[in-house]
């Protein structure tokens, strides 16, 4: 096979044989198997390497805008863990006048008493407040084959043997999906490179329908507030949830703090007692201590006691800037700091609270999911 015409079966970028640091390099020898991937798609394959590589958001914005010149279904993937990070915006401009089906990805996260329909709505809902009116909305675990079939049935109905694309910003879970799909229809072989870290997917990839259409994976788009550009590979490891998320309660008083790692800070300032219950990756180490004292623990631990971030990442780490977030006692509500999780509060009580957490990091409050 001619090297100029063949593309990565992993990540969709175009093979070149010359420069071994750039893009889509495979070796000649490799240029003439069945299935050929690029040396990087390889590394993170079989050992699980991550491998940034140079390429512009314009490179991808290029890829997106493209589809608005398209008739085709638009699927359009967000991370249900962090849907306000994994948000991507300006999707209406991209897509043209083209149909949409929002999908939650990780259900599988979701801690069980949570109530999927209220999931739905609120999606529904979030959509609709940034401009969005997805067809519907569909929950699916890409990781466990939760709501595929589901999914496929909405796609089948809703393509009118057109086109799909699938999209959302990066590390939502596109290329898993897309793998689950081929895996549960028998075409076990091909399968797209997929990994822990943003970045993974470099070009749109084609995957060929029976009716003559086909289904496009796309690379995502980085958002840059999201935690996962702020810390180390390893450290996104440690703060990503690899399972269902097991609450973690606090009965605290006004006048504590609790930390998340080292990566936020909680500080109850005001309200009477109450209960403070943490949903975030279960291995996250969580430190309760004084307000009075929280400065001084967190300049002495942070990077050690504190982590992650781990060691030197501590200092590399945006520093941290205040949010108050008021919750007026008159029903649930979330404290939502952006990757990382949330913070549930009953809300019979007003409370008021500080978040400390890396500057870029999106901090807000929104009716409790629970
Ligand atoms: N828990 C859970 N993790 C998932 C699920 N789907 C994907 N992931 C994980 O999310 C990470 C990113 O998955 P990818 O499929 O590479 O994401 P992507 O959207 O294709 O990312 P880019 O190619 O960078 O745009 C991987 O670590 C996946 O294992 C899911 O349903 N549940
Ligand atoms: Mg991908």
């Amino acid at each position: 096979m001619n090297e100029h015409d063949a593309i990565c079966a992993g990540c969709g970028i175009q093979i070149q044989s010359e420069e071994k640091t750039k893009p889509g390099f495979a070796p000649k020898s490799a240029l003439e198997r069945d299935v050929l991937i690029c040396q990087r798609c390889f590394r993170i394959k079989h050992y699980n390497e991550v491998a940034p590589v140079e390429m512009s958001d314009d490179d991808f914005l290029r890829i997106l805008n493209g589809i608005g010149d398209t008739d085709s279904l638009v699927v359009m993937v967000v991370d249900l863990f962090d849907f306000q990070g994994s948000w991507l915006r300006g999707l209406p401009r991209f897509v043209g006048g083209n149909p949409i089906l929002l999908v939650g990805n990780k259900v599988d996260l979701l801690p069980r008493n949570i109530n999927l329909n209220r999931v739905r709505n609120w999606i529904q809902h979030e959509a609709k407040e940034r401009g969005l009116k997805p067809e519907e909305v569909i929950l699916v675990s890409a990781a466990k084959g939760t709501g595929i079939d589901e999914l496929l049935t909405r796609i089948g109905k809703r393509r009118h043997g057109k086109d799909v694309y699938i999209v959302g910003v990066t590390n939502v879970g596109k290329s898993t999906l897309i793998n689950r799909i081929l895996h549960d229809y028998g075409a076990a072989d091909m399968e797209i490179t997929t990994s822990p870290f943003p970045g993974t997917t470099l070009d749109k990839i084609e995957i060929p329908l029976e009716d003559g259409r086909s289904i496009y994976d796309t690379p995502g788009i980085i958002n840059r507030d999201q935690i996962g550009h702020m810390v180390t590979p390893e450290d996104l490891r440690a703060l990503t949830p690899t399972a269902r998320i097991n609450p973690k309660g606090y009965q605290l008083n006004a006048g504590q703090s609790l930390f998340i790692g080292g990566l936020a800070r909680i500080d109850f300032v005001h309200g009477e007692h109450q209960p403070f219950v943490l949903y975030v990756a279960n291995q996250l180490y969580i430190h309760r201590t004084k307000l009075e004292n929280a400065d001084e623990v967190l300049a002495k631990h942070h990077g050690t006691l504190l982590m992650p971030p781990s060691g030197e990442a501590a200092k590399q780490l945006p520093a941290f800037t205040k949010h108050t977030c008021k919750i007026d006692g008159k029903g649930p509500m979330d404290i939502v700091i952006s990757g990382l999780g949330w913070v549930a509060l009953q809300g019979k009580k007003p409370a008021s609270v500080v978040v400390h957490a890396p500057k870029g990091v999106s901090v807000g409050i929104r009716k409790g999911l629970i």
